[in-house]
C-alpha cells in the first residue's frame, strides 16, 4: 500500500511525498504531481531520519514524563502574562491551533516577520492582495528574471519550469543558476530598487512601455514616470555598481517577450525591503507584465489567502522580530530557534534568560532548548495528520500519519491536554479541523488546490475584489548609502545553503570572502558589526562581489552580527542592514 504526505519543511516546493509500506518503507516523490517530479531532497532522503531527536521532556534538567512535563506547561499558564512566539519548523497549517489556548488565556501572539513580510508588505501595497503565481504560468514565459532567489539551493523543483527559458539573474553572487544565465547582473546589494528603477528609465526612454495595460490598469503611470525622473541615471548606477551597458543587456530579454519575475527573500532584508518588491512590481507592469499568461512575478505568497482560518485569534500581540521575552512570565517558543534564527542573539539570549517560565515545544536541541527550563519533544510530520499549503505554488496535501511513534506530543495533543486540565470548553476534534481546511480547497485532476487560487491572477485587476488599480511607488525613503571611499566595511549576506534548513540539520562555522580581499582559506577570522562579534574560518569564494562576505543562515552564532531593526513596512526582519569588519585572529 502507498500512503501519502507532504514535506512540512519551511521551503517554496511543499513536495508530495509517497511512502511504500513494509518491510523496507521506501519514500520517494511523486512524479505525477504537477509541482513535483519524483525527487525529494537530501533533507528528506537522509538528514531528517539521521538528526537526534529530543525524546524526553524536561523540567529544570531533569527528564520526566511527558503527564509531568505538562502539568508543568499547565502550572506556568497559570501566570499572568504569557506569550506564545511561533517559529516555522513546520509549514502544517495544524502548527496555529495553539492560538485557540493562548486566546482563552489572554495571552499574547506575534506580528510582523523573520522571513519573506517586507516583501509582502511592498507588494499588498502595489496589487492589494498577493496571489501566488501558479508555476504553470512560469512554463508559459518566454523570459525568466530570477531576482534574489537561490533557486538551485532553496527551490529546487522549480527548475524543470524554467528549461529552454531565458535566464536573467540579479544577485551579488555568482551563483550556479547564474553562470548558467544569458544575463548575470551582479549587482552591489541593497541597491535593487534603484536597478528596477533604471529598467523602467531605459523601457520609458525607448518608449517600450505597455500604454494599453497601462491605460487599463495602472492609470497613475505618468506620474510614476515623472517621478523616476527625478533620478539621475549615473547615481542610480552607481549604487546598484553596475554600468550602463550590462543592464541595457537585459532590454531584450524583457521587451517583446512574456516575462515572469522569480523573486526570493534576498532582495528584502533592509529595512527597505517593501520597497524592493514595489519597485519590482512597479517595473513589471511597466512592461504589462501582470495578468496575462505567462507574465507575472511570483514571490513568497500568502498561501491562506482566500481561506477562512479557523485558528485565527483576536490576542494582543508584539513584534516577532523586535520581541521583548523578559516582559512575560511564561514564554512558549513553538517550532522555532529564536535563539539563533532571530536577528540580534546578545539581545535575544539576555531576554530569553530572564523569563521565569520558558518553554520549548520542538524536536531537536539548540540554543534556544538550552535555555528553556520545560522541554516538551514534539512529534514531527510523519508522526501526525495535517495540511500542507504553500507559498510556492497553489496546490494543498492531506499530510497522512506515516508512522506511530513513541517520541513527542503533537500541537493538537499538547492544546487537547491544556483545554482539559484548565477545563475550558470549544476545542473542535483534530478531524475537524482538517476537514474545515480541506473542504474549503477547491479540486484539479484530482489534486486539492488553493482557496484562493486563480489560474491567471489579477487578468481582472488588483485588490481584494479584482477591480481596482495597480499602484506604484510614489516615494522613496533610504538613508543607507554613503560613499564607498568612505565606508570600507563589507556587505553582509546571509542566505540559505544546500547543508541546512534555516538552523535545523547541519551547522557550520564558515564565512565566505572573495580571493582578493588576502585572506587564506582557512584563516581564523574576527567579524564585527555594531551589535556583536563571532569569530568563524575563511572559505574563498571567487563568485562574491569582492566588497561583500557570505555567511550562511546555518553558521553558529551569525546572528550576533544582525540588528534588531524592523523594515519600514511589514515589520520583518533586516539580516542584511548593516556592516562587518574583518580581523585576523
Ligand atoms: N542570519 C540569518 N538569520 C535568519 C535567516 C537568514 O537567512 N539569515 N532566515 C530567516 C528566515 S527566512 C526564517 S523563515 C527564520 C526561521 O527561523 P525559525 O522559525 O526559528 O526556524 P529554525 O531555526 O529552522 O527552527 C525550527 C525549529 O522547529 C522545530 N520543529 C520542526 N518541526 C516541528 C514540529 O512539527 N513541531 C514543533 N513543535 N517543532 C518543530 C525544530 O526543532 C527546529 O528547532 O530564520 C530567519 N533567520
Ligand atoms: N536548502 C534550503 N532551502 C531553503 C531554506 C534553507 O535554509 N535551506 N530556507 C527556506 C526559507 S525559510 C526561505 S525564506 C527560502 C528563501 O530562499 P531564497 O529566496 O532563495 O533566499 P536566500 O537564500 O536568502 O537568498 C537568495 C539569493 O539572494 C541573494 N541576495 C542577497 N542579498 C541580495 C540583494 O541585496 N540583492 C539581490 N538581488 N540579491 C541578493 C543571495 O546571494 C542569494 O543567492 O528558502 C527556503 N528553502
Ligand atoms: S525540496 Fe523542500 S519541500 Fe521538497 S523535500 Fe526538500 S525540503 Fe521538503
Ligand atoms: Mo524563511
Amino acid at each position: 500500500m502507498i500512503l501519502t504526505t507532504a514535506c512540512a519543511l519551511d521551503c517554496y516546493d511543499a513536495c508530495k511525498i509517497k511512502v511504500t509500506e513494509g518491510m523496507f518503507p521506501k519514500m520517494t516523490g511523486d512524479n505525477e504531481h504537477p509541482a513535483g517530479d519524483g525527487s525529494l531532497c537530501t533533507f528528506l532522503n537522509r538528514s531528517i531520519h539521521n538528526e537526534v531527536r529530543i525524546e524526553k521532556p524536561r523540567v529544570n534538567g531533569v527528564e520526566v514524563t511527558m503527564d509531568e512535563a505538562m502539568h508543568a506547561v499547565y502550572n506556568a499558564f497559570k501566570k499572568e502574562a504569557s506569550l506564545l512566539w511561533r517559529g516555522s519548523g513546520n509549514m502544517g497549517v495544524m502548527q496555529e491551533v495553539t492560538n485557540l489556548f493562548l486566546e482563552r488565556m489572554n495571552g499574547t501572539l506575534t506580528h510582523g516577520s523573520l522571513c519573506d513580510g517586507a516583501g509582502d508588505a511592498g507588494i499588498v501595497a502595489g496589487r492589494g492582495v498577493n496571489r501566488v503565481l501558479p508555476l504553470e504560468q512560469i512554463k508559459e514565459a518566454d523570459t525568466v528574471v530570477i531576482w534574489g532567489r537561490n533557486v538551485t539551493v532553496t527551490n529546487a523543483h522549480i527548475m524543470p519550469f524554467l528549461a529552454e527559458k531565458n535566464i536573467v539573474v540579479i544577485d551579488p553572487v555568482n551563483t550556479v543558476i547564474a553562470k548558467k544565465a544569458e544575463c548575470h547582473i551582479q549587482i552591489q546589494p541593497r541597491s535593487d530598487i534603484y536597478l528596477a528603477l533604471a529598467l523602467v528609465r531605459i523601457l520609458v526612454m525607448e518608449d517600450r512601455q505597455d500604454n494599453e495595460w497601462l491605460e487599463k490598469f495602472a492609470p497613475e503611470y505618468k506620474a510614476f514616470f515623472d517621478f523616476i525622473c527625478e533620478f539621475k541615471m549615473s547615481s542610480l548606477l552607481g549604487y546598484c555598481g553596475v554600468d550602463l551597458d550590462e543592464v541595457k543587456a537585459m532590454i531584450p530579454y524583457l521587451c517583446d517577450k512574456k516575462v515572469v519575475f522569480l523573486v526570493g527573500t534576498g532582495v528584502q532584508k533592509y529595512t527597505t525591503g517593501d520597497t524592493v518588491l514595489r519597485a519590482i512590481d512597479s517595473l513589471a507592469a511597466t512592461l504589462g507584465m501582470f495578468g496575462k499568461k505567462g507574465c507575472g512575478v511570483h514571490y513568497l505568497s500568502n498561501s491562506k489567502l482566500g481561506f477562512d482560518n479557523p485558528f485565527d485569534v483576536v490576542c494582543k500581540t508584539v513584534s516577532k522580530v523586535t520581541t521583548e521575552f523578559s516582559d512575560f512570565d511564561t514564554v512558549f517558543i513553538q517550532g522555532g530557534n529564536p535563539a539563533e534564527s532571530m536577528p540580534d542573539s546578545t539581545r535575544v539570549c539576555k531576554s530569553l534568560e530572564k523569563v521565569e517560565n520558558l518553554i520549548y515545544f520542538g524536536l531537536y536541541e539548540n540554543e534556544t532548548s538550552k535555555r528553556a527550563n520545560i522541554v516538551i519533544p514534539a512529534k514531527n510530520f510523519f508522526e501526525k495528520e495535517d495540511v500542507r499549503l504553500s507559498y510556492g505554488h497553489h496546490y494543498v496535501e492531506k499530510m497522512n500519519k506515516i508512522v506511530d511513534s513513541h517520541i513527542g506530543i503533537s500541537e493538537y495533543a499538547f492544546t487537547q491536554y491544556l483545554f482539559d486540565a484548565f477545563r475550558l470548553k470549544g476545542l473542535e476534534s483534530e478531524e475537524h479541523y482538517i476537514r474545515v481546511w480541506l473542504n474549503q480547497c477547491k479540486k484539479e485532476d484530482g489534486n486539492y488546490v488553493s482557496a484562493g487560487y486563480e489560474d491567471i491572477p489579477y487578468a481582472q485587476g488588483f485588490g481584494k475584489g479584482g477591480n481596482e488599480p495597480f499602484i506604484f511607488i510614489n516615494k522613496l525613503d533610504d538613508s543607507f548609502f554613503y560613499s564607498a571611499d568612505v565606508d570600507k566595511r563589507f556587505y553582509f549576506l546571509s542566505s540559505k545553503t544546500s547543508k541546512a534548513l534555516n538552523t535545523q540539520f547541519k551547522r557550520d562555522t564558515k564565512i565566505q570572502i572573495h580571493p582578493k580581499v588576502g585572506y587564506l582559506e582557512g584563516d581564523k577570522v574576527k567579524i564585527s558589526s555594531n551589535y556583536g562579534v563571532v569569530e568563524l574560518e575563511v572559505v574563498l569564494n571567487e563568485h562574491i562581489r569582492s566588497n561583500c562576505v557570505l555567511v550562511t543562515s546555518n553558521t553558529l552564532g551569525v546572528n550576533f552580527l544582525t540588528p534588531t531593526m524592523q523594515s519600514n513596512e511589514g515589520e520583518n526582519a533586516c539580516y542584511q542592514e548593516v556592516k562587518i569588519q574583518i580581523e585576523k585572529i
